[in-house]
């Protein structure tokens, strides 16, 4: 098992008893992570490595597997795309210094056609003025980059046209198939490149791949298992990808003790997606329509899925026009597309960073609902959220306790500075105390897709409140007001089908979560009776379903999630334990556990098998296929959907049935992972001219300052990298843990962890108080020196690490300064997440400066290293493209102004704040 990217012990303890159980059985634990951690403590190996340098670790990887021909071969032939060929003039970033084929450095960009596979017809068309062709002045080509985000390819990617076109050789020698585009993007990252890109001893690194390669065939599986410290990265999505990579090479997905493990960090943030809090998904990963593109359902629909492509994902209307039939009932009609007018459509970049910068620059913004979440603290850039928060009409906050980000207004550290004021913020807070989880009942849904129905234990007290209470009545009293509204704006909430079952009387019933549950799992709308599985839905308005994935969680008219027959009381796969998204299977694409005649790869590693005498899969999962599809099955060349699958199409929802080892579509930043540094890195990237993601999202904006990184200079000034984890006893931003006197009193301080030689470096004393300064802030702790962060050799130079838990903030019975506010912002193109895992630093003895004398000294620092708004901002740095910088502050002007590498002209990010 491999753990990398993941304090596990430390933040899942409950899962991770799992790890300690296999342990005892044999299995070999192996973790790899810029600190010694508990998870470290209790594994087999330690492996150090720098942070933000994983892609160059798993590159690495990959090169030992193909250059030692240690690939489960038969398992990649057929499941994998390793065979398909990609189209003539793809170019590689070996090319063209560490960019892709495609690039455009005005928009920071690609335009993807070039990466098809060759046969494929033509790729799905972009949303209006997503073309990084459309004429950009200053102002459209920002639209065009906020624009070019992906606007969600829902769950299985975007559509293929021709799949069944695409030209391979099976013997996966030809120069342009995908294999051999793979084994020579990698060919670069040798052992003695990932120690110096990483700090990882080439001895360490080689045991991993030699284990992990040893441990992967017909008789064993390896486990990879990830969390944040790998999706917080300006590369985030690939580092995903990499991961996956090496487990499809290794012959590790879908079979039982292989897989790509997720660690899911909130109770239901696997609900929260999968029935999603996101701006850019419907229910179900179907993804939103966009404004412009997606007028009508059927400009929609043919956008999500071409009538030509394999596998289930054809049946996405089914799935959408069941959803919503599920939200305007009788009004959603088949002669108005089902009410698909009503549904709102994007125009771009509505994440949560764009809309708090949108708070600040006023105009746009004007409320905000938080909902068990405190981004005062959690949030990167906490400093932003505030002034966002305090620039605002209202903010509604549900939340167990009065969080900073309900008493910002009068007690966050712009009160010192001057930068808010109690007695001037406009900003009315409403406050609304919630039930808490053991409060109210509804479900769960972990970190392995399963849904767990939870009952309540204690009635609530005082106002407090459930969100389905919350938001039932809110939505009734709103639709009572608009009841009379002719704008056609308020239609959509007039339309809504708001019946849902209460249990209880009079103005302000409880609504029932089962019949909540009952809806999401969906209906005939005829009869009401419940769907069984997805299988059922149709897109004549006959059934509703307000998340097709979840379709059979609610089947026979059972509350399927409440199940909890004991693990002694059923077979080895407990399949009446709670319930499992897709079809309660447990493994994913568990088709690949049998061979290509449908026998499982060994009788140890046996899951689901085809069974010839009665002409079906079966065994102990419920089998991921076409449950009469024989293994060796060839379609008719006219097959589409779910009969056009072969045999070994395992990747059922998938365009052309395969995993994708290269990504001909659905990622902005490359069809294969690339090793890029962080947005601030102490060093330059060893194996590019292309520094940093080439599409990661900057905002290049005085509230917004970056510390420089190669070719920049002055990186001196913030010499170390810093990042920020967990501990076990307090929970994210501290609004459940720091309010409790056993945890508070666990761990009652800010720490920041460095080595004895940093503490040596810069004087500091065990136990003594430091300060931690970014371009953004000053936050003091605590200090601990332990080995726990051992300095590493990278290039030719020790680079020293700091580590921070940002478990704090201003309330509560221990508090202190928000490690968050070191951060700024910065995003990964595909999936817009913070870059809050890796950033630079520097680290000084005492106390923090307070008040005016802070200001001025995060200026005159930020001055020292020429700090100014373009600092960051110019994203290709690869040899041969124009540079542009990308900001978006009036001042700094948005196009090449030829300014020299130490962005010493344009103004000084300091003198303006
Ligand atoms: N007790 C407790 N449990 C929790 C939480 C909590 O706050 N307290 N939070 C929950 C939530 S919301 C989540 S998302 C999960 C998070 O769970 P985890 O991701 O496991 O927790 P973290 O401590 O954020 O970070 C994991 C590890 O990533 C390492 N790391 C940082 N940068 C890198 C890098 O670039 N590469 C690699 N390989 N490793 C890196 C850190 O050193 C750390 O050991 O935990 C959940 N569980
Ligand atoms: N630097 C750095 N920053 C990070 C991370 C990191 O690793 N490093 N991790 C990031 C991650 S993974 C996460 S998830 C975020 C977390 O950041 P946030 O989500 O902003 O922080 P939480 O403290 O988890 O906020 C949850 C709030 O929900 C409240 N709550 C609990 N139950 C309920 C309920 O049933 N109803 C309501 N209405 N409220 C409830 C709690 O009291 C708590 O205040 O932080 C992110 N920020
Ligand atoms: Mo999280």
């Amino acid at each position: 098992m491999i753990i990398m990217g993941s304090n596990m012990a430390e933040a899942h303890p409950v899962g991770f008893q799992w790890v300690i159980e296999a342990k005892a059985r044999g299995a070999r634990v192996i973790h790899i992570d810029p600190r010694f951690t508990r998870t470290s403590a209790l594994a087999d190996t330690y492996v150090p490595l720098r942070a933000g340098s994983d892609i160059a670790f798993l590159g690495g990887v990959i090169n030992h597997v193909l250059s030692n021909d240690l690939d489960f071969r038969e398992y990649v032939a057929a499941f994998t795309n390793a065979s398909f060929l990609v189209r003539e003039g793809f170019e590689d970033t070996e090319d063209l210094d560490g960019l892709f084929g495609g690039y455009d450095a005005e928009t920071g960009t690609y335009e993807r056609d070039c990466w098809q596979y060759e046969g494929a017809d033509q790729e799905r068309e972009e949303p209006e003025g997503a073309s990084p062709d459309s004429p950009s002045g200053d102002d459209d080509s920002e639209m065009d980059k906020e624009r070019t985000s992906p606007m969600g390819s829902g769950a299985a990617g975007a559509p293929l046209h021709g799949a069944t076109n695409v030209a391979t050789d099976p013997t996966l020698q030809h120069p342009r198939c995908v294999f051999q585009i793979l084994k020579r993007h990698f060919a670069r990252y040798t052992p003695e490149m990932v120690e110096r890109i990483c700090g990882t001893p080439r001895e360490k690194f080689q045991a991993v791949c030699e284990a992990w390669a040893s441990n992967s065939n017909r008789e064993r599986t390896s486990a990879l298992v990830y969390s944040v410290g790998w999706t917080q990265h300006s590369v985030g999505a690939q580092y995903i990808r990499a991961g996956a990579i090496v487990q499809l090479l290794l012959g590790n997905i879908g079979r039982p003790g292989g897989g790509v493990f997720a660690l899911r960090g909130h109770a239901s943030i696997q609900g929260s997606t999968d029935v999603p809090t996101l701006f850019n998904l419907l229910p179900g990963y179907l993804p939103m329509p966009t404004a412009g593109s997606h007028e009508t359902l059927t400009d929609y629909l043919d956008d999500l899925r071409s009538p030509t492509q394999k596998g289930y994902w054809t049946g996405a209307d089914a799935y959408l026009v069941s959803l919503l039939k599920e939200y305007f009932g009788d009004n959603a009609t088949a002669e108005n597309d089902y009410g698909y007018a009503w549904l709102p459509k994007i125009d771009g970049d509505h994440g949560t960073y764009r809309t708090v910068m949108d708070m600040v620059d006023g105009g746009k913004v004007f409320g905000y609902f938080l909902l068990g979440q405190n981004p005062a603290v959690g949030s990167a850039h906490g400093r932003l959220q505030r002034l966002g928060m305090a620039n605002l009409d209202w903010v509604v906050v549900r939340d167990l306790a009065m969080i900073e980000s309900a008493t910002f207004w009068k007690d966050s550290p712009e009160i010192e500075t001057g930068e808010i004021s109690p007695q001037t913020c406009r900003t009315e807070v409403f406050f609304f105390p919630a039930a808490s989880h053991v409060e109210k009942e509804g479900t769960f849904t972990q970190t392995q897709r399963m849904l767990q129905w939870r009952e309540k234990a204690v009635e609530p007290t005082g106002d407090q409140r459930s969100e389905l209470w919350f938001f039932y009545h809110l939505g009734r009293k709103l639709r009572e007001r608009l009841a009379g509204s002719t704008d056609p704006r308020d239609e959509p909430v007039q339309k809504l089908d708001w019946s849902y079952r209460v249990d209880g009387s009079g103005e302000w019933p409880e609504p029932s979560a089962e019949d909540v549950l009952r809806r999401i799992n969906g209906y005939r709308t005829r009869t009401g009776e419940p769907v069984d599985s997805y299988l059922e839905l149709e897109a004549d308005g006959s059934t509703a379903c307000g998340c097709w994935i979840y379709s059979g969680v609610y089947a026979d008219g059972v509350n399927q999630a409440a199940r909890r027959k004991p693990h002694d009381a059923q077979g080895p796969y407990d399949r009446q334990w709670g319930w499992t998204w897709p079809a309660n299977r447990r493994v994913l694409y568990n088709r690949c556990s049998a061979d290509l005649d449908g026998k499982p790869w060994s009788e140890r590693k046996k899951l689901v098998w085809w069974d010839a005498d009665e002409g079906r899969w079966t065994g102990d999962d419920v089998p991921d296929f076409p449950a009469t599809t024989p293994p060796r099955y060839e379609p008719p060349p006219d097959a589409v959907g779910p009969e056009a699958l072969r045999g070994d199409d395992a990747f059922i929802m998938q365009a052309d049935g395969k995993a994708w080892l290269f990504a001909p579509h659905g990622l902005l930043d490359g069809p294969m992972p690339t090793h890029y540094e962080p947005h601030e890195s102490p060093v330059s990237n060893a194996l590019y001219g292309q520094q940093g993601n080439p599409t990661r999202k900057v905002y290049g904006r005085t509230d917004n300052p970056s510390n420089p990184a190669p070719p920049e200079l002055h990186r001196e000034v913030f010499p170390f990298v810093l990042t920020a984890a967990r501990l076990t006893e307090h929970h994210t931003a501290g609004g459940m843990s720091r309010q409790l006197p056993y945890l508070a009193e666990l761990q009652p301080e800010l720490t920041v962890e460095v080595s004895p030689e940093l503490a040596r470096i810069r004087g500091l004393t065990h136990l003594g108080t430091a300060h931690v300064v970014t371009s953004r802030a000053a936050v003091q702790a605590r200090v601990m020196v332990t080995d726990r962060m051992s300095p590493l050799w990278i290039d030719g130079q020790v680079v020293h690490q700091i580590w921070m838990p940002y478990h704090w903030g201003g309330t509560g019975l221990v508090s202190g300064d928000v490690v968050n506010d070191l951060l700024g912002v910065v995003a990964d193109s595909n999936v817009f997440i913070q870059e809050s895992k890796v950033a630079t630093c520097d680290v000084r003895p005492g106390p923090r400066p307070r008040g005016a004398a802070l200001t001025a000294m995060l200026a005159q620092t930020r001055a020292r290293a020429g700090v100014t708004v373009e600092t960051g901002t110019r994203i290709a740095t690869a040899d041969d493209v124009p540079h542009v910088t990308h900001t978006e502050d009036d001042t700094a002007g948005g196009t090449d102004d030829g300014s020299t590498d130490d962005g010493s002209t344009g103004n000084s990010a300091g003198e303006q704040s």
